[in-house]
């Protein structure tokens, strides 16, 4: 499948997991938007949350319940954002679902609205 997070996923491209168990995997994102910028990466490759089955739901809950015990060590005691882009005008630019993991820093949540 010619998926990027799959190919991560499988070893053909190198990133390194910073987290992984059945469900998901965590990577840094190559780009990022700020001081920790993480993915977390559910294991079965699908788009959007649209084509999400139960089970997928129940994963990626089970993924993010493990962030709390993860934050000491990711850089997100002091709290974190987690963001889903879904579609154009969010900017998705991945076709496979993942999860910004966002902190590091007090963040901003800036009034998005074109004036
Ligand atoms: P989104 O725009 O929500 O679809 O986010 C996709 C993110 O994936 C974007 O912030 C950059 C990141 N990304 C794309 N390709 C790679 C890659 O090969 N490695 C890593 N670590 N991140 C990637």
């Amino acid at each position: 499948m010619d998926c990027i997070f799959c190919k991560i996923n499988n070893g053909e491209i190198p990133s390194e997991k910073v987290y992984e168990d059945n469900d998901v995997f965590i990577i840094r994102d190559i780009d990022p938007k700020a001081d920790k910028h993480y993915l977390m990466i559910p294991k079965r490759h699908y788009k959007l949350i649209s084509e999400m089955t139960e089970e997928d739901g129940a994963a990626l809950m089970r993924g993010l319940k493990k962030i709390p015990g993860l934050a000491d060590q990711l850089g997100l005691k002091n709290g974190y954002r987690l963001v889903i882009n879904q579609g154009d005008d969010a900017g998705q630019s991945v076709f496979h679902l993942h999860v910004h993991i966002l902190g590091g820093q007090a963040l901003d949540f800036p009034d998005l609205r074109k004036k």
